[in-house]
C-alpha cells in the first residue's frame, strides 16, 4: 500500500504491461450525494487520461473547481496473467489520490508529481474489474506546492473549498501521467541503484550496481550492454561491481546510454529480468566551476513548465520531443524542471538526448509575505513568519525522498533543486533547510550538487543559507519587475549584484535560473517599450553582456521556455508571457538572438 521504490514499468522476458490510459468516467464530488465505491460511478461525464481535467471541459465551474473529484475505468485481465504479481501504477495524480479496485482501497498517495503503485491480485475478479480514484486538488500550508486554503459554504450550506495558488502557474489537476498495470513474477527485482565511478586516466569506469530483490533468488546476474545492446561485461550479486574498459561517457548533447540487464536467478533459471538504462558521467563543483566529466560546463537553457493546450499538465510526449528539438536547434543544452519533478518519460528522453537537467522538487510558494523592499531583510534577525506559519517540513522530506528514489539513476540529472524562491531571507530559513539538504545528500547515491533557487530579495547580504548550496542559483528580474523599462540602471544592478556574490563566495559557481520579460507575441514598438518583442530582445542582450564579464558565472537558464497558463490576475494576460516561444511553440523575435548567442558558446569552457 502506498509508496515504494519504483522501477519504471517496462516489458521484458518476465514482465508485461497493460495500458489503462484513454477515456475514464469523471465526476466532481457533491456533498449532497454519498459516493458508494462498491457501485460504478453514476456519471456520464468523461475525461481523457493522462491529462488535466481543467481544459477538457466547457463548463467554467469544473474548469476552476477546487475540492474532491472522481475518475473510474473498467478493465479486464487475461487469464494467462492471473498467476503473476500484478501492480497498478500511476505515474502521478495531482495532488492527492485514494485508489479503489472493485470497491476496495488499494493505495493512497499525497504529492502530485511522483509515481505510486499497489499490488492488486487479491482484489481482482473474473470478468470486468473497476478502478476508481478519488482525487483532491486542494493545497494548503502543509502541502507542496503551497496554497492559500479557505472553506466557505454555498447558499444551500454545502461546503466550498478555495485554493489561491501561492505560486505562478495554474493549479492543473487530474490523472496527469500514464496508468498501467504491469506484471512481475512472484519473486522479483524491486530496485536497482547504479553508481558509476570514472577513472579518467585509463578511460575506464567501475559501475556499482545494487539490486534489491523481493522473494528468494539464488543469485543476481548482471549484464552490462552497450548502446548496440551487445554485452560489454558481466558481474553478479546484489552488490555487484562491473568494470567497463574504453568507456563511452555520457556527455551533454552527446549522450551514450548503457543498460544494466539484471536477472534474478533460482535453480539455474532466470526468473525475473529488468533492464535499467544508465549513462556514465561525473558531476561536481570545484573552484567556482560546475564540472561535468572534469570539464567546466556552461548551462544554456530554460526554466520550463509541463504546460500545453488542452492537456494542461498532463503528459504530452509530442510536445516533449518538440521542446527538446527546439532547445537543441537554439544551441541550448539544459533546463530546470521548474517547479516540480517532470514525467519519467521526459527524464528518459533527456538521458537519451543528452539534455542536462536540474531536477526540482514541488517546493514552491514557501513565502508568505511579499515585498521587493530588501532594506529590512539585510538585518540578520529579519523575520516574516513564513517558517512559523508553514508546516511543510514533512511533505518536503517526502518529496525529496520520492524525487531521488525515482530519478537517482538518470545521467541527465546533474543537480537537485530543493526549492524555488523560498523565504531564505527570513529567520528560521536555515533551520528549515539544513535537514533537507542533509537528507538529499544522504539519499543520493551519486552525490550530485544541491541548490535552491533564490528569489530577487535574497541578496548576498539577506540570504541566510547560502552556505548550504553548492551552486548559487539566482532568479533575477532587473529591468522587468524592477527598473521596468530602464535597462541602463538594470544593467548596473545586475553587474553589482553578481560581482558581490562572486566576492563573497569565490569558491561557489553562480548561475541564473530565471530572468525574463513578459512579451506579447506580435507586439512591436519603436520605443522599445516593455511587453514588446524589441524590449524582450534588449533585455536579454543586456543580461548576456553582464554574464560574459563574470568569471564564476556558469550558466544562464532564462524564464521561460514558453508562455504558460497561470491563475487570473492583473499582471497576467492569459497567463505568463515570458516565453521565448508562445504556448503553441511559435518563436518570438528574441529566439533568433539567443539562438545565435548560444550556438556560439561551447558547452564547456
Ligand atoms: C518567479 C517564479 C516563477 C514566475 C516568475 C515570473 O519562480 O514561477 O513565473 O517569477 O514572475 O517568481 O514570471
Amino acid at each position: 500500500n502506498g509508496v515504494m521504490k519504483l522501477l519504471y514499468p517496462i516489458s521484458t522476458d518476465s514482465r508485461t504491461i497493460l495500458n489503462l490510459d484513454g477515456i475514464w468516467k469523471f465526476m466532481v464530488e457533491n456533498s449532497e450525494k454519498n459516493i458508494d465505491v462498491s457501485h460504478p460511478l453514476e456519471t456520464s461525464d468523461v475525461m481523457a487520461v493522462p491529462a488535466s481535467f481543467n481544459d477538457q471541459t466547457a463548463d467554467a465551474k469544473i474548469r476552476n473547481y477546487n475540492g474532491y473529484f472522481w475518475y473510474e475505468k473498467e478493465f479486464n485481465i487475461a487469464r494467462i496473467l492471473r498467476n503473476e504479481r500484478l501492480v497498478l501504477r500511476f505515474g502521478s495524480v495531482t495532488h492527492e489520490a485514494w485508489v479503489y479496485v472493485n470497491g476496495n482501497e488499494v493505495a493512497h498517495h499525497k504529492g502530485g508529481f511522483t509515481p505510486f503503485e499497489a499490488e492488486i491480485n487479491k482484489e481482482l475478479i473474473e470478468g470486468s474489474n473497476r478502478v476508481t480514484v478519488r482525487i483532491s486538488n486542494l493545497l494548503d500550508f502543509t502541502t507542496l506546492p503551497v496554497g492559500n486554503f479557505s472553506e466557505t459554504s454555498d447558499k444551500h450550506g454545502n461546503k466550498e473549498y478555495n485554493v489561491d495558488e501561492n505560486f505562478d502557474f495554474f493549479n492543473y489537476a487530474g490523472i496527469h501521467r500514464p496508468v498501467k498495470i504491469y506484471s512481475t513474477p512472484k519473486d522479483y527485482i524491486d530496485d536497482i541503484v547504479v553508481t558509476p565511478e570514472i577513472n579518467f586516466t585509463n578511460n575506464s569506469a567501475n559501475i556499482k550496481i545494487s539490486s534489491k530483490a523481493v522473494g528468494s533468488f539464488d543469485d543476481v546476474k548482471i549484464y552490462i550492454l552497450d548502446a548496440k545492446k551487445e554485452i560489454v561485461c558481466e558481474c553478479s550479486g546484489t552488490e555487484a561491481l562491473a568494470k567497463i574498459d574504453n568507456v563511452n561517457l555520457w556527455q551533454p548533447l552527446n549522450s551514450y546510454m548503457y543498460t544494466a540487464k539484471v536477472c534474478g536467478i533460482k535453480d539455474g533459471r532466470v526468473i525475473d529480468v529488468y533492464e535499467e538504462p544508465f549513462g556514465v558521467r561525473q558531476v561536481e563543483t570545484k573552484n567556482g566551476k560546475f564540472m561535468i566529466n572534469e570539464r567546466p560546463f556552461y548551462f544554456k537553457g530554460f526554466g520550463k513548465h509541463e504546460d500545453t493546450y488542452v492537456n494542461g499538465k498532463g503528459l504530452n510526449e509530442a510536445y516533449n520531443v518538440l521542446d527538446l528539438n527546439l532547445m537543441k536547434k537554439m544551441g541550448a543544452n539544459s533546463f530546470r524542471t521548474s517547479h516540480y519533478p517532470y514525467s519519467e518519460e521526459m527524464m528518459r528522453l533527456c538521458d537519451q538526448e543528452g539534455i542536462v537537467v536540474i531536477d526540482e522538487t514541488p517546493a514552491v510558494g514557501l513565502m508568505l509575505s511579499f515585498t521587493f523592499d530588501v532594506s529590512a531583510m539585510v538585518n540578520s534577525s529579519y523575520e516574516d513568519n513564513t517558517w512559523k506559519e508553514l508546516n511543510t517540513q514533512k511533505a518536503h522530506q517526502q518529496v525529496i525522498r520520492e524525487m531521488i528514489d525515482r530519478d537517482k539513476n538518470h545521467a541527465c540529472v546533474v543537480m537537485w533543486s530543493i526549492a524555488n524562491e523560498a523565504a531564505n531571507y527570513s529567520t528560521g530559513a536555515k533551520e528549515y533547510f539544513e535537514p533537507l539538504f542533509k537528507l538529499a545528500r544522504k539519499l543520493d547515491p551519486q552525490k550530485r550538487p544541491c541548490t535552491y533557487v533564490a528569489i530577487m530579495m535574497t541578496t548576498p547580504e539577506a540570504d541566510k543559507c547560502t552556505d548550504l548550496v553548492d551552486v548559487i542559483a539566482l532568479n533575477r528580474y532587473y529591468g522587468w519587475y524592477m527598473q521596468n523599462g530602464d535597462l541602463k540602471t538594470a544593467e548596473d544592478k545586475t553587474r553589482n549584484e553578481l560581482l558581490e556574490w562572486q566576492d563573497r563566495y569565490p569558491g561557489k559557481p553562480i548561475m541564473y535560473t530565471e530572468y525574463g520579460a513578459d512579451t506579447i507575441s506580435g507586439l512591436h514598438s519603436v520605443y522599445d517599450e516593455p511587453f514588446s518583442e524589441e524590449y524582450q530582445e534588449d533585455y536579454y542582450k543586456m543580461n548576456s553582456k553582464v554574464f560574459d564579464e563574470i568569471p564564476n558565472f556558469v550558466g544562464e537558464q532564462l524564464w521561460n521556455f514558453a508562455d504558460f497558463q497561470t491563475k487570473f490576475g492583473i499582471n497576467r494576460v492569459q497567463g505568463n508571457k515570458k516565453g521565448i516561444f508562445t504556448r503553441s511553440r511559435e518563436p518570438k523575435m528574441v529566439a533568433r538572438y539567443l539562438s545565435k548567442r548560444w550556438n556560439n558558446i561551447p558547452n564547456f569552457d
